[in-house]
């Protein structure tokens, strides 16, 4: 055994990059902050949903796709009010950064309905989305942005009926999407109250399962490295209660404290956005507060390098599943064999 894990430490240390999809490490509401659990490490109470994996969602007709991996519900419901600031922290896993760049960040939120969102089964929950971003440039995304550490601020919509709520972030990474299938969805869902006295009714509305088909423009893209392609989002338009405005933020280390007074840039509107119509998208007028959170506990994104992703496969039925970033296959298998032994 000795003798394997310092084989596996020099095989570690020999290859470029290795490990991590991901997970949200952390949510901030209008700056105060909640880590999310390590997948398969529970460390406490938290309002984002507990994932069991920091491997993607494969097909979109995988139930999985309503919350991320064998979600289970978590244990806080937070405050949040129409207007509110919410911070999404991405982590790459233990000690790394998000390590994708290419494909959108989409924003939805679910009705709870009567039932408590720490007891609510999102199986059947009605979807309406509020915001979306994907190219910032001709080949450039957003996501690239959360690879390199930032989070990313949505002011909710102003008009929210109080009530509970799931806030169903994603990121659809499409760096293998030029297969069908071959699309990584990493889902999170966060439980929050919401106050005041909005009355809006949300429309349209999607379900997951339901929204995505495997063969959507926007899951299977065989131009996603062209320059000049246009992205189309799935899942529909944003609904009439759009996200007042989103915005990268400067993203923190796990150990860091979140500092006061953190700036924000709210996103030019991309010119390549094709479907949905986010009035809020670029709207420089729009200036959130900036957060003033109080911690940043465990599980948040990390300072060291980004690294491509690896390995595991996970609810699949498609072709593509594993990534191959620039990885030849041997050192794949040697490394599932590492990554199997060593945790
Ligand atoms: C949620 O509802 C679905 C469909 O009714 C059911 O299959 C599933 O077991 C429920 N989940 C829990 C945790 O009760
Ligand atoms: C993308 O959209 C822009 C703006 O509508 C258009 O000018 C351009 O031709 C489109 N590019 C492609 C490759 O379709
Ligand atoms: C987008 O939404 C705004 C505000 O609701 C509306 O005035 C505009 O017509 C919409 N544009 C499209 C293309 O739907
Ligand atoms: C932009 O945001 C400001 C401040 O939130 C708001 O008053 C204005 O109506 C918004 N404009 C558009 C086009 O959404
Ligand atoms: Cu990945």
């Amino acid at each position: 055994m000795k003798m394997f894990s310092a084989l596996s430490v020099a095989l570690l240390a020999t290859l470029p990059s290795v490990y991590a999809h991901g997970f949200l490490g952390q949510i901030g509401i209008d700056g105060k902050f909640y880590a999310g659990n390590v997948p398969n490490n529970y460390i406490g109470p938290s309002p984002i949903r507990l994932v069991d994996d920091i491997g993607p969602v494969k097909g979109s007709s995988n139930t999985d796709l309503i919350c991320g991996l064998s979600a289970q519900n978590a244990a806080m419901v937070v405050p949040a009010n129409p207007g509110s600031t919410v911070t999404f922290q991405w982590s790459g896993g233990a000690g790394q950064k998000w390590p994708h760049n290419t494909g959108p960040l989409m924003t939805y939120m679910a009705s709870c309905g009567s039932t408590a969102c720490d007891q609510f089964n999102a199986t059947g929950a009605t979807w309406f989305k509020i915001d979306e971003v994907g190219k910032k440039d001709a080949s450039t995304w957003y996501q690239a942005d959360i690879m390199a550490g930032d989070g990313f601020n949505v002011v909710l919509p102003q008009n929210l009926a109080p009530g509970g709520y799931l806030i169903r972030h994603e990121i659809i990474a499409l760096h293998l999407a030029t297969s069908v299938g071959g699309a990584e969805f990493y889902p999170s869902c966060t439980q929050v109250q919401i106050g005041g006295n909005g009355n809006g009714s949300p429309s349209p509305t999607v379900s997951f399962p339901g929204a995505y088909s495997d063969t959507d423009p926007g899951i299977y893209d065989p131009d996603v490295y062209n320059p000049g392609s246009n992205y189309t989002f799935p899942g529909g338009p944003i609904s009439n209660l759009a996200a007042v405005s989103e915005s990268m933020v400067p993203g923190q280390s796990a150990s860091a404290a979140f500092p006061s007074g953190t700036a924000v840039s709210p996103l030019p509107a991309s010119p390549t956005q094709t479907s949905g119509n986010n009035s809020g998208a670029g709207n420089s007028s729009a200036s959130p507060s900036a957060p003033t959170p109080t911690s940043a506990p465990a599980g948040g994104v990390a300072t060291g390098n980004s690294g491509s992703c690896m390995l595991k496969k996970r609810n699949t039925g498609t072709a593509s599943n594993v990534d191959k970033v620039n990885r030849p296959r041997h050192y794949s298998r040697i490394m599932r064999r590492i990554m199997h032994s060593a945790i």
